[in-house]
């Protein structure tokens, strides 16, 4: 039996396989049911006690090698198999064109060309909640609880408790910056804002905003002119002019608005500037000592400027957009005409 055994063992070391029924073959040869290998297992019952131990030894050796091979060659045949299978596709052809990509919807174009130009000039991006306590939102920016922007009229309430609101306004990021970090600030917050307002042409209950913060020792309203400028340059073209006329806001004191020369008329004047020459693009303003002190910023060792500006309005001036909802109504054919990053 032990001749018979070797002289298996010698022939499945020797063995290699042409194709895949070919192993299939051997396996059944060896080790099905009736194979040589299953067979010696029966004889081996009668094989005498003295020898039995070396005997089964190298028939289990035998048996374990058989399927070891036949195993190893079977697999090389699969991996060459799906080798065969992936070099089937010329994978240089080119895709079908009738699978067209997508792109960046208008407002996340100029969101992100926005934050280019302030990442610039030191500014990080800071994002947050939107939904927000009353104090974020509203008492730490200096908004009292008389104010008309706290009216319902103007703002969501979530009626959970504590009540909290749909933020107005991204600037509540910034409250939580400032409550974290001590200056140097110079961040900027893009975010979708919520107004109780009716839908039209101009205006929406939902849209996006971008507020801007720089805290420091000793900075000024030169400073903020400076940024400004340097910001609708970059944005709208070299040739832009800025001016700025005086305004009111909670937070800033002193306020601005800023108006852009016209891009379309170059401040001829015309229908979009309403021959004023002029167009409209922000809010800012000195932030007020008592916002700083409110969260927790030493007003009497920093100052800071603070500004905030619509996306919408931004990219409908950009692009000519003649009617907001256009935005949110997510119609291909209007949104296929942006390409950008
Ligand atoms: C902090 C303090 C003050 C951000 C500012 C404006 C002026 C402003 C409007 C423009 C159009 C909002 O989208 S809009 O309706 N914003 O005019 N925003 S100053 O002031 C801040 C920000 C953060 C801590």
């Amino acid at each position: 039996m032990l001749e018979k055994i070797n002289s298996l063992l010698a022939e499945v070391e020797e063995f290699s396989a042409k194709s895949k029924e070919h192993v299939e073959e051997y396996r059944i040869k060896w080790l099905s049911k009736k194979g040589q290998i299953t067979a010696l297992f029966d004889d081996f019952k009668t094989v005498a006690p003295e020898i039995k131990r070396e005997v089964g030894q190298k028939l289990n050796e035998l048996k374990i090698k058989a399927q070891d091979k036949i195993n190893a060659i079977k697999e090389s045949f699969e991996s060459q198999n799906d080798l065969h299978v992936s070099t089937q596709f010329d994978l240089t052809t080119p895709s079908d064109p009738s699978i067209t990509l997508g792109s960046r919807h208008p407002l996340s174009i100029v969101k992100n060309q926005i934050i280019d130009v302030f990442a610039r000039i030191g500014f990080t991006v800071s994002d947050g909640r939107e939904i927000e306590d009353d104090w974020h939102n509203f008492t730490a920016l200096n908004t009292p609880e008389n104010h008309p922007a706290r009216d319902m009229q103007d703002t969501f309430y979530v009626n959970i408790n504590p009540e909290m609101v749909l933020r107005t306004q991204t600037s509540s990021v910034q409250v939580h910056v400032m409550e974290s970090q001590q200056p140097p600030i110079r961040t900027i917050s893009p975010g979708r804002v919520y107004r109780n307002e009716a839908i039209s042409a101009r205006a929406h209950c939902q849209f996006h905003q971008i507020e801007g913060l720089y805290i420091d020792e000793h900075v000024s309203f030169a400073d903020l002119k400076q940024t400004l400028n340097f910001f609708a340059k970059e944005l709208f073209g070299t040739e832009t002019k800025i001016r700025m006329r005086p305004s009111y806001f909670p937070f800033t004191e002193p306020s601005a608005e800023v108006d852009i020369s016209c891009t379309l008329c170059k401040g001829d004047g015309c229908n979009v500037c309403k021959h004023t020459g002029w167009v409209e693009i922000l809010g800012c303003g000195m932030v007020d000592p008592q916002v700083l002190d409110n969260c927790g910023i030493d007003s009497k060792k920093y100052t800071g400027f603070a500004f905030g500006m619509g996306i919408e309005r931004i990219t409908m001036l950009k692009y000519r957009v003649k009617d907001l909802r256009l935005f949110f109504e997510n119609d291909v054919r209007f949104l296929n005409q942006f390409s950008g990053e």
